[in-house]
């Protein structure tokens, strides 16, 4: 059988435990080529670390999408997490058009914001930008801030299913086709997952480790569009990537110097082991 092959785009924090650090060893263990972007590169992720360097490789998205479509290289799906600049939105919007394979799954994470607030360089610009990017994506996986910010609907703490419901629906209405919204919990110790897929919600409820964790989102992300690549369902990749993430922040809460990110490589075999399940 044919391998497949997955481009992800999405920036190089050389230390910090996001973004491609996470993506392309959890991918890969999933057993997909991957093909890597780096949407810009910077000396430590930006939530916490005071003075970290910044280099925007927008510039050079052009030349390299180019090359590939010269080449005819094309992909099995296209995966973008963590974008350096708004016009680079519109370059990944092209490459979705340019370097798919036919049938190619196209996955936004609209890695943006967290804990109601915008991260550190975005603007009401870029959230205008990711918008038009995840309406044509076939599966986007925002949690509550970032579909707030995507909908305009208020951001809240405190809520029950109608207003998840709302949330959805409204991502729906800008043209969200699969919903993966994750950090959703309804009961004291427990989060989870609320996958829509074609209109209809599935929840997966898991426990809660009631620490902030850096990081979690992209390592979220990456073992659910491993375990899609490798046949599974929406609902199931969601459940394993949900599952994987909590076995890696509850291999890093005792370690209080360990806050910019999570240990998630010692917990690659529990990942690959679930993709063999039936
Ligand atoms: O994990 C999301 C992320 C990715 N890349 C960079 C970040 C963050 C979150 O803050 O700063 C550079």
């Amino acid at each position: 059988m044919k391998n497949k092959r997955i481009l992800t785009v999405q920036d190089i924090s050389c230390v910090g435990q996001c973004s491609l650090t996470v993506a392309l060893p959890i991918l890969s263990a999933s057993g997909v080529e991957t093909c890597i972007l780096p949407s810009a590169v910077l000396s430590t992720h930006t939530a916490g670390f005071k003075g970290f360097t910044f280099r925007d490789l927008t510039d050079d998205i052009p030349a390299i999408a180019a090359h590939w479509k010269s080449e005819n290289i094309k992909f099995d799906a296209i995966y973008t997490g963590y974008l350096g600049s708004a016009k680079q939105i519109a370059y990944v919007k092209e490459m979705f058009r340019d370097l798919a394979a036919p049938g190619a799954l196209l996955i936004a994470d609209p890695a943006m914001a967290d804990n109601g607030r915008l991260y550190t360089g975005f603007d009401q610009a870029f959230v205008e930008e990711m918008k038009t990017l995840c309406s044509v994506a076939d599966i986007i996986l925002p949690n509550i801030t970032e579909a707030s910010f995507l909908t305009g609907l208020p951001y809240r703490e405190e809520y029950d299913g109608a207003y998840i419901d709302e949330l959805i629906a409204a991502l729906r209405e800008g043209g969200a086709k699969t919903v993966i919204l994750t950090g959703v919990g309804f009961s004291e110790g427990k989060t989870g997952v609320m996958v829509n897929e074609g209109g209809v919600s599935r929840y997966y409820e898991h426990h809660r480790i009631p620490k902030g964790s850096h990081g979690t989102g992209d390592v979220y992300a990456s073992a659910f569009v491993g375990a899609l690549m490798r046949g599974k369902s929406a609902y199931d990749s969601a459940a394993i990537a949900a599952d994987y993430t909590v076995r890696c922040i509850e291999n890093t809460v005792g370690d209080p110097d360990h806050w910019y990110g999570v240990k998630f490589e010692p917990v690659l075999p529990y990942y690959i082991g679930r993709l063999g399940d039936k």
